[in-house]
């Protein structure tokens, strides 16, 4: 880990150069402000926008099998073969991303785009190509570039051989990280390994997404440990032989919704902490904490839970001690997912048979009815739930630098969408408190998303765009929204206007 102060300037100085000036007169009319050296972004992911599923030289994904072979199961029985078609509209993206006045935007790399079989000695040119004229684009309008790894679509020949729970993966995203540095790292200088393993492990190996039809309780496990070695591996290449030719940073996006105990009794508390610590601790902890290795709680639960089911080992596999050590302290800063908050209630654990990542967890998780929705099911917008998260990282991973990777609300189609606008106005006042009243160190801001696109099982159907994308349109065409407007303003004053918002949601 770099020393903070060094990091410090850092992080400004690679994000600094795009800032907007910022007025004044802003500050002396007590509006809420961010710092000058805080950056505003948008974010997306491969396979959710750019299309050209087969298209010069790429690879399959495990996306783009799964959505073939099971149409039925995605909520709109559509796919992301033609998604955004991003892949062809560079520019046209970009000069999005420069009206928005937004300082970086977060963007992921398609692993089978570059590496059609996933491995390193086949090299798909037209992908490096695809990807540096994107690089290229969004310097030439002064937009850092934020690079994420992985966003899910595996390469399907790498599934064939077990994906995320064949420990030989590892070493296969360690030789793909490789060609990803030495073809961008020139001009690529914030790295994300992972987004969100919590997502791929729990619900691609452990549930109903890609590659589907899993076991939890195993391959959720699997899939997490690996991962987990892969992270590490990469930081420490990172760090080596990228660091100083680079000058790069490189973090991991992990997803915390918060988890509030649904009663002040000691079981339903001791409840959240459980959760929080399977859900972000069995990522978080081995990567951040002062120990490293996985949550004592989460650690004991499976074991003793493994042991009662008869099995003669650990579900969840082990560390062994170079690899804890390789693991603990891989990050320049951490990559923060928000999105919303779920109350907590202790578990009625019976003794499965089967065993499930769920039931070794052993808490009931629910919404409260007065939480305003979104449209999608598992959203409701909680504003202060962003604020406690963040606190809760601060108390227990020793104030890490933070980079909000992502944070959005999903709405009906439309061009005049208030709600979105009161829900980012919300969060962002949340994380205002978060920086300037309770210390936490947040660097950055990225609003999920762009504009709508394919959103994995819920196919199209789940919009979180600040721009609009019409699907029955030939061009695909993107318009703003209100929302656009409000994070335009945002994102080139540093302030929140007091024109758009009508504070529906409370931050307290
Ligand atoms: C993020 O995950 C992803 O990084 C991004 O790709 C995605 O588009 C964005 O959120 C919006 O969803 O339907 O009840 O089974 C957020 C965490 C975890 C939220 C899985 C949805 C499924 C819940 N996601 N979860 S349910």
């Amino acid at each position: 880990m770099l020393n903070s102060i060094y990091l410090n300037c850092f992080i400004y100085f690679i994000l600094v150069f795009s800032v907007q000036a910022r007025d004044l007169k802003n500050v002396l009319e007590s509006k809420t402000c961010f710092s000058n050296y805080f950056a505003f972004g948008v974010a997306t992911a491969s396979y959710q926008i750019e299309g050209a599923w087969n298209v010069s030289g790429k690879g399959e994904s495990i996306w783009d099998r799964y959505t073939h072979e099971h149409p039925e199961r995605v909520f709109d029985h559509h796919n992301g073969d033609v998604a955004d078609a991003s892949y062809y509209k560079v520019k046209e993206d970009v000069r999005l991303l420069s009206q928005l006045g937004v300082g970086f935007y977060r963007f992921s790399i398609s692993w089978s785009r570059i590496l059609p079989d996933g491995l390193s000695n086949n090299v798909n040119e037209d992908g490096i190509r695809y990807y540096k004229e994107l690089i290229d684009e969004l310097r030439k309008n002064k937009i850092t570039p934020v690079a994420t790894m992985y966003h899910w679509d595996l390469p399907q020949s790498l599934q064939d051989l077990g994906g995320w729970t064949n420990p030989i993966i590892a070493d296969y995203f360690l030789d793909y990280a490789r060609v990803l540095l030495d073809n961008f790292g020139d001009t690529v200088q914030v790295w994300l390994t992972f987004n969100e393993p919590l997502s791929f492990c729990s619900d691609g190996y452990g549930g109903d997404d890609a590659p589907g039809g899993r076991s939890s309780g195993f391959e959720d496990y699997m899939c997490g440990h690996n991962m987990l070695r892969a992270h590490g591996m990469v930081y420490r290449m990172f760090d080596q032989k990228y660091r100083n030719t680079t000058k790069g940073i490189m973090g991991v996006t992990l997803n915390l919704p918060w988890m509030e105990p649904a009663t002040t009794s000691q079981e339903d508390q001791k409840a959240a902490d459980t959760a929080r610590q399977f859900m972000f601790g069995w990522f978080a902890h081995p990567i951040f904490s002062q120990d490293g290795d996985y949550p004592a709680v989460m650690r004991s639960a499976v074991d003793a839970n493994s042991k009662r089911q008869g099995f003669p080992r650990s579900r969840l596999p082990k560390f062994t001690a170079e690899e804890v050590k390789a693991i603990r302290g891989s990050y320049d800063f951490m990559g923060l997912n928000h999105y919303t908050t779920y109350l907590t209630k202790q578990g009625s654990r019976k003794i499965k048979t089967k065993p499930s990542f769920d039931d070794d967890m052993n808490v009931r998780i629910s919404q409260k009815d007065d939480w305003p929705k979104s449209n999608s099911t598992w959203l409701r917008v909680v504003p202060w739930g962003f604020r406690k998260s963040l606190n809760w990282i601060k108390a227990n991973y020793n104030n890490p630098q933070i980079l909000v990777t992502e944070n959005g609300v999903s709405l009906e189609p439309g061009l005049h969408d208030t709600k979105r606008v009161n829900y980012i106005d919300a969060y962002l006042r949340a994380l205002h408190a978060a920086i300037f009243k309770d210390g936490c160190r947040v660097f950055g801001y990225a609003y999920w998303s762009l504009m709508d696109n394919f959103e994995w099982m819920r196919g199209f159907s789940e919009r979180f765009g600040l721009y609009e994308v019409d699907y029955k349109s030939p061009n695909l065409t993107r318009t703003p929204r209100l929302s656009a407007k409000y994070f335009t303003s945002v994102a080139k004053t540093g302030c929140l206007p007091d024109d758009f918002a009508d504070y529906t949601y409370k931050t307290d």
